[in-house]
């Protein structure tokens, strides 16, 4: 049976903004199926977003949305997630605005693992301004910034998550849509902080400067470089150059900070009073 996307969308507020080829689209309806699987309502949910064409998501999205100033999701989500602890928070973001401006609230909405998911759209591109060099930029990509290669080397926003602290890190690609519906579901049902990478594209600002032949070709090549990542733990170094690994790279569980915080009120409360 199609799936009913109407259902979960704002129609009246469609047509999208997003270009012809752009993968947007593709990792939306994966986020839209991956909560139709886990039951959630509408008035459960909130998604939260800065800015960007990522960050254009919650618009779409017929339930509990915020959207915010450009890098701050995450400080917003927060918010949410500390004065309504049952509803389900999720933060849509690129590149740009998880891991430049807003890397601060990054690192410490891992470190703290509160309970959310932040999905980063990871297009390696300032998609909405034009094509400026983001963190994920690859070496040597052309962007409008650095239009003879870039020169700075590049975040792996897999291996930040897990170093800051963050208990389910996982990443796949617009190409994977079935590994990408079930890495939503278990990070979005996941219990602390929850980060995706999510390999994705913008044809307009960074395919068509960097020789790509059309959209498709770009979706094409996750199918040629990325290895899953039980192949990948068995590969030699030779053979992992120009690879990435796809897959679930961390799920743990650690205290999660609504519930701490909760403890410390109840402490807070029955302690002596000092007048
Ligand atoms: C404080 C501030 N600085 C800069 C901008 C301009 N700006 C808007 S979107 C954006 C980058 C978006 O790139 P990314 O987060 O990677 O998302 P994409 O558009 O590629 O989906 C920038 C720099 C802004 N809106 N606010
Ligand atoms: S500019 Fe890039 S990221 Fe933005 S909608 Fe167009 S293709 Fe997508």
């Amino acid at each position: 049976m199609t799936f009913n996307y109407q259902q979960y969308l704002r129609n009246d507020n469609l047509p999208h903004i997003w270009c012809p080829g752009c993968s947007h689209g593709i990792v939306t309806k994966g986020i839209l199926r991956a909560v139709d699987s886990l039951g959630w309502q509408k008035d459960d949910m909130c998604f939260v977003s800065g800015i960007g064409c990522a960050s254009r998501l919650p618009g779409y999205i017929d339930a509990n949305t915020l959207h915010t100033t450009h890098g701050r999701a995450l400080a917003f989500a927060t918010g949410v997630k500390m004065v309504k602890s049952n509803m389900h928070v999720v933060i849509v973001s690129g590149d740009g605005d998880s891991l430049a401006i807003g890397g601060n609230h990054f690192l410490h909405s891992c470190r703290r693992n509160i309970d959310m998911t932040l999905i980063i759209f990871n297009n390696n591109i300032y998609g909405m301004t034009g094509g400026q060099t983001s963190p994920t930029t690859p070496f040597g990509a052309t962007t409008t910034t650095q239009p003879y290669g870039n020169i700075e080397n590049s975040i792996d926003a897999v291996n930040l998550a897990m170093a800051a602290g963050a208990t389910f890190v996982a990443r796949t690609t617009a190409y994977h849509v079935t590994q990408m519906d079930k890495i939503f579901a278990q990070a979005l049902a996941h219990k602390g902080f929850s980060v995706v990478d999510v390999m994705c594209d913008c044809w307009t600002a960074y395919g068509r400067r960097n020789s790509f032949k059309s959209q498709v070709d770009m979706l094409e090549r996750y199918k040629d470089n990325t290895v899953r990542l039980e192949k990948w733990n068995k590969m030699s170094e030779e053979e992992r150059a120009g690879k990435t690994p796809i897959g679930v790279f961390l799920d743990v569980q650690r205290p999660e900070y609504c519930e701490e915080q909760h403890k410390v009120i109840e402490r807070a409360m029955s302690a002596p009073s000092e007048h």
